[in-house]
């Protein structure tokens, strides 16, 4: 069997015989467009799941089947079938929602999730907790607020993310208004989701359905963009598949430098797989840039690896091929080639926390929030009180890729009602620097992968590192700390100054040295240890940082000079 794909300008005829490459791409060959069966297990009563191909198709309508990991065991004595849930992701360009979407996203949660809302690291949100027979419902109200889950998951490109702040400067919005576009352009062109899960019917007569971009075998893998505008790298775009640096001439976007061949995902004792940084290749121009995605993005879709999964990102396409002969690939399908790239800087991807003075008189509330978790606990009514705030609130929300959420756009007159709602709710702050500067993936109980706890076991390691700043004076430093409860790196680990991979439950590799603008890789320090000895082996080194640092030093740069990792 053959595929073939077609890109915009051309078309380019990909023979691969499906018998060799990795079964997945038999499946998305063969599922009518992303149909499956999928419409059919949902309607099975005998199952809270569905087959195991459509779980695969599944994850292109933004949503995986998952179970929850925490009553697995009883449920195995008991000789049921897991508890199957699924886990279902919005796609949100940039991270941008309105206040009356979120108020139908917070009762989506209640009524079908498991109460909570999961602010990503990639700005958008999840529900978890949804089970079979609400999973339509859960779209269709969605659909109402006019938000999807289009390919927030699958061998697509995924939802595109966009440096948050508004207030940074004149060319946010300009640059927000491009991923936007980049976003909806790469989009799935199968009515596949309309049907599955809004009751479209297919119309009679119609011409056969085709994926201009991606052909019927889609991606050979995930695919992540990202936007960043200087000097903050919020987005961590060295870490994304493909980015665009904006670049500004006074006021004015002169356009963006393109970086290539991201990514952090690896698997333990399998060196052929790595996190990498992104290259920067050039520039293009803001009208240019739809076009420069479309083409990289079918560079990748025709010589991405399909055979061997674990090797078909993009960033193996470019190791295996050659920076030079990505340039040379990418200009012959463009016709023409980018500029050289120009200079830029940045200097955190952390976030700015608290009110910040936007352009044109609004100001805008960066809210941490643990871990993207929102919900109440603790005296800490997250959920409550951003449901109280999104009732008064006429500016948006925006996610942050870090997980923490503006409140954007507060007009004067409304400040004092939104400063009393994060009052009475206990939203007003008062979490350390080193915990508003950390972040954890979802890990256990929902996360299929999961070697170890992260969510749910971050809070309790960082008050452990709460102690030892605030014993040797660094409760004012920001020291990125990042944890991910297995390699695959979802709370992009690898750029952290500190960060923490499970390994197995309680056991955690431990990497140091990142960068503290995410412009270098971290290297590993220790294997497969667990609490007291992360604390016998980080404590001492903090100290010395606090002692020894030079004006200025980050940790992360003092770790290198100081040989931990030689
Ligand atoms: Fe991720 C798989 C959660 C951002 C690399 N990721 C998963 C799955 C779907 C597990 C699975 O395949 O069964 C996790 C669902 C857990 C759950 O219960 O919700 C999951 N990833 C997440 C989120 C929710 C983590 C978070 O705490 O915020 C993030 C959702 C982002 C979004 O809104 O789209 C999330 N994942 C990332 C990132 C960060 C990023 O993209 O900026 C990465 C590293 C960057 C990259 O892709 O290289 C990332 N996730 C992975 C990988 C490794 C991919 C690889 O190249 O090897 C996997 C595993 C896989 O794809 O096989 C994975
Ligand atoms: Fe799951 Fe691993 Fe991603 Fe964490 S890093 S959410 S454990 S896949």
């Amino acid at each position: 069997m053959t595929t073939t794909s077609k890109s915009l300008g051309r078309s380019r005829d990909v023979t691969q015989p499906l018998d060799k490459l990795h079964p997945n791409e038999t499946i998305k060959a063969e599922s009518n467009l992303l149909r499956g069966t999928i419409a059919q297990g949902l309607e099975d009563p005998i199952t809270g799941g569905i087959s195991a191909d459509d779980q695969q198709l599944l994850k292109f309508h933004g949503s995986y089947q998952q179970d929850d990991r925490d009553l697995r065991d009883e449920r195995r004595r008991q000789k049921l079938e897991p508890a199957y849930q699924f886990m279902a992701r919005v796609r949100l360009a940039g991270g941008v929602c309105q206040p009356w979407q979120w108020l139908k996203l917070d009762e989506l949660a209640c009524r079908y999730g498991n109460g909570t809302l999961r602010l990503t690291t990639r700005q958008t949100f999840q529900f978890h907790g949804v089970i079979k027979k609400d999973m339509k419902r859960t779209i269709q109200g969605l659909d109402a607020a006019l938000l999807d889950t289009i390919a927030a998951c699958g061998d697509v490109n995924r939802g595109v993310m966009c440096a948050t702040n508004p207030d940074f400067s004149a060319v946010h919005g300009t640059v927000y208004e491009l991923a936007k576009q980049v976003s909806d352009h790469l989009l799935p062109k199968t009515r596949a989701y309309h049907e599955i899960w809004l009751d479209e019917k297919p119309v009679a007569g119609s011409p056969a359905e085709e994926e201009p971009i991606y052909g019927r075998t889609y991606l050979p893998r995930k695919f992540k963009i990202a936007f960043a505008v200087p000097p903050s790298n919020d987005v961590d775009v060295y870490a994304h598949d493909l980015g665009f640096i904006a670049i500004r001439e006074g006021d004015d976007l002169a356009g963006f430098n393109v970086t290539v061949g991201g990514g952090m995902g690896r698997t333990d004792n399998e060196p052929n797989t790595y996190p990498r940084l992104a290259d920067v290749i050039g520039f293009c121009r803001p009208e240019q840039v739809v076009e420069v995605a479309e083409q990289i993005v079918g560079i990748q879709r025709d010589f991405g690896d399909r055979a061997d999964r674990k090797r078909a990102r993009f960033k193996y396409t470019i190791d295996e091929r050659g920076l030079d002969w990505f340039k040379a690939e990418l200009t012959q399908r463009l016709g023409w080639s980018l500029d050289e790239a120009r200079p830029f800087r940045f200097d955190t991807n952390g976030d700015r926390y608290g009110w910040t003075e936007g352009l044109g008189g609004a100001s805008h509330y960066t809210l941490f929030i643990e871990n993207g978790r929102v919900q109440d606990v603790d005296g800490i009514l997250l959920m409550t009180g951003l449901r109280e705030i999104a009732r008064v609130h006429a500016g948006e929300f925006r996610l942050t890729p870090n997980q923490n959420l503006i409140i954007a756009n507060v007009a004067a007159d409304k400040r004092p009602d939104i400063e009393a709602l994060l009052k009475t709710h206990g939203l007003d702050g008062t979490q350390s620097v080193l915990r508003r500067a950390a972040i954890a993936c979802v890990a256990l109980p929902t996360c299929g992968l999961a070697m170890a706890e992260s969510e749910r076991y971050l809070p309790h390691l960082i008050t452990r590192f709460e102690e030892i700043v605030a014993e040797c004076g660094l409760e004012d430093e920001p020291i990125t700390i990042r944890m991910s409860g297995c390699p695959n790196g979802c709370s992009r680990p690898y750029v952290a100054e500190i960060a923490f991979t499970g390994r197995a439950p309680g056991k955690y590799n431990v990497y140091l040295g990142g960068g503290f603008h995410g412009q270098r890789l971290n290297t590993l320090f220790r294997e497969n240890i667990g609490e007291e000895t992360i604390i016998e082996e980080l404590g001492p080194i903090i100290r010395r940082y606090a002692a020894e640092r030079t004006a200025g030093e980050r940790f992360g740069d003092f770790v290198m000079r100081a040989g931990y990792l030689d």
